[in-house]
């Protein structure tokens, strides 16, 4: 699917969408220790290493955590209810505990939480009997328990404060200047025994899919060596040549020739670029991974769903994370979010799994982001604002279209292909709540023109400043510092100003021409001209908005009478002699073809 795929990584860029889930003792603690919340970041689950709680308290958090075989089903049954196709369990984080009854250690739920059956037994059959694939996270650097896993210097060495001067520093943000609390050979001896060791038995037992490992760093900036990172890959591809490995094993070549699978990108991040192998955003539901009491600030079903269509489009896969209580139950929160989640795309039936890289541009559209099956050559625009009257304009496709199909009911929608722009004729209200899916055939592999503006949704064409051509006038912030308001094109001083833009209009006929601009008293009066080429023009003398640069205000300019379909390129300028400033423009609009 991608241009690096190997047969390995198949399943995995079809499925698109993972649960991820964070069991964490910092949920046994709800997140605080004392009393205290975690300190300086968002994120519950280094509560131990942030609050730097001693060892003894952090295991009798461990025995507060209980669980039933019923609630681990349940959140294999959330994640087919969310529409996820696996699941990625945390085995072993950060604080070295073992959520299954390791061989290797004495650190695990079973020995301190009393906890009487194998989670992970009993996650792999409930995933097994829905169809889900089963994964692992694995911390395999940091191991906060064993005395020869990295990073804790309050528990181990606390004795030589100095000992351990700018570590802290090093191992929080990374950087130089720190001095690490074990020698390469201790550090050797516990990738070895515990870190391979554990993976090795993980996969023995489970038969995991997927890997999940956590070097959020450059392999390079942490203490482990080049040799055992490739140890640990050589290991696993002999165990099983079909379990997936991600880039945070600490090795970022990515494909078939000695790399990992995929790549994971960074907490919360979601791309704004086509990648051309394999990916995934790994995002929370609210901040923390861990459960957390003081962490509610949950994210809506609107940006998951927005996100995962745009990673799609951009080639990449999602997996949303959960923190689950003490007793094991997701936070309700996250359950409602899965349910909309999984009912959005229940309803749209396609679009999302099994697609990919839509090469049209989200910002040359007005509705939302494509993805493409480029098997079937099939398009699918999400529509996550629905057009008032219902048609769906779609801007710069240059392959034919043969059909239109609303996903949800499986009707075909009449359409209309006027050059790069088509019509397609929809209901008027949004039949699927967040995104609506309409699947485009193509006659061929898709070609788009993401450089010519078209319509937005309402007819029209909107022409910003940001998407001028412009070096005189520039483009300019409206005020220091604030970064939502729009772009402006201002100083227009100059006798060879101009702005441009190059547009596809798809009907001949006369369109409103209307300015959105700020002007003062001082600037007033002056002449400037909008033109298309051809003699096509509208001339207009500047208005006083407002006493200030603040005060935009659209205002009409007149007609203009465009004789065919196609493209152009709208140009303002100053009419005539000026050293002044014009206006601060802030958009120009063609109205629809008036009939
Ligand atoms: O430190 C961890 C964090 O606790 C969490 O597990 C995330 C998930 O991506 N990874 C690390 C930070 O990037």
């Amino acid at each position: 699917m991608n241009s690096d795929t190997t047969s390995r990584t198949l399943w995995f860029e079809d499925a698109r969408l993972g649960l991820f889930i964070h069991w964490n003792v910092c949920a046994a603690l709800e997140g605080r220790f004392d009393g205290e919340p975690v300190r300086q970041t968002e994120y519950g689950e280094w509560l131990r290493a942030r609050n730097r709680v001693p060892r003894e308290n952090w295991d009798r958090a461990i025995a507060k955590l209980h669980i039933t075989p019923e609630i681990v089903d349940s959140w294999a049954e959330a994640a087919l209810d969310a529409g996820m196709k696996y699941v990625i369990f945390v085995s072993k984080h950060h604080d070295g505990l073992a959520f299954w009854p390791s061989r290797l250690s004495d650190y695990t739920l079973n020995n301190l939480a009393g906890v009487d059956f194998d989670i992970c037994e009993r996650l792999k059959q409930a995933c097994d009997d829905r169809g889900l694939k089963l994964c692992f996270y694995y911390s395999h650097w940091h191991d906060w328990e064993d005395p020869g896993g990295w990073g804790n210097f309050w528990d181990f060495n606390s004795d030589d404060p100095a000992q351990f001067e700018g570590y802290e520093n090093f191992f929080f943000y990374g950087g130089e200047g720190h001095r690490d609390n074990l020698t390469p050979e201790q550090f050797d001896e516990y990738w070895h025994r515990k870190s391979m060791g554990q993976v090795r038995e993980l996969m023995e037992r489970y038969q995991p899919a997927l890997f999940w490992f956590d070097c959020w760093r450059r392999r390079e900036d942490t203490n482990m060596t080049q040799t055992q990172v490739d140890e640990m890959l050589a290991m696993i591809r002999e165990i099983d040549p079909t379990c997936l490995v991600n880039s945070r094993l600490g090795i970022s070549k990515i494909g078939s020739e000695g790399g990992v699978d995929y790549e994971t990108v960074g907490d919360n991040e979601f791309p704004d670029q086509w990648i051309g192998h394999p990916w995934e955003s790994a995002a929370t539901f609210a901040l923390s991974w861990g459960y957390s009491r003081d962490d509610q600030r949950w994210r809506t079903a609107t940006y998951f769903i927005r996100n995962l269509v745009r990673n799609i489009s951009f080639g990449g896969n999602l997996a949303i994370n959960f923190g689950p209580m003490a007793d094991g139950r997701a936070p309700q929160e996250a359950l409602v979010c899965m349910q909309q989640i999984g009912q959005c795309l229940r309803e749209n039936r396609e679009g999302f799994y099994g697609c990919g890289h839509s090469p049209m541009d989200e910002e040359s559209q007005d509705w939302g982001i494509a993805t493409l099956d480029q098997v079937q050559n099939r398009l699918y625009l999400h529509l996550f604002d629905w057009p008032v009257d219902g048609v769906v304009r779609v801007n710069g496709l240059l392959t034919p279209v043969t059909g239109a199909t609303l996903c949800c009911d499986g009707s075909a929608l009449s359409f209309e292909q006027m050059g790069q722009t088509v019509h397609v004729s929809g209901p008027k209200s949004m039949p699927v709540a967040y995104d609506t899916v309409i699947g485009l055939d193509l006659a061929g592999p898709v070609e788009v023109d993401n450089q010519t503006l078209g319509e937005i949704n309402g007819g029209g064409l909107a022409l910003q400043a940001h998407r001028a051509s412009a070096g005189k006038p520039r483009k300019e912030k409206p005020y220091e510092g604030a970064t939502k308001l729009p772009c402006q094109l201002g100083g227009w001083e100059a006798e060879d100003a101009e702005a441009t833009w190059n547009v596809f209009i798809p009907e001949a006929g006369a369109r409103e021409v209307t300015l959105c601009y700020a002007c003062t008293k001082d600037c007033a009066g002056q002449g400037f001209m909008v033109s298309a080429g051809d003699g096509l023009e509208v001339r207009g003398l500047t208005q006083m908005t407002q006493l200030n640069w603040s005060e935009f205000r659209p205002i009409k300019v007149g007609r203009m009478e465009f004789p065919q379909p196609g493209k152009y390129t709208i140009t303002v300028r100053p009419d005539g002699p000026s050293n002044r400033e014009l206006f601060k423009l802030l958009w120009v609009h063609l109205g629809d073809a008036l009939g």
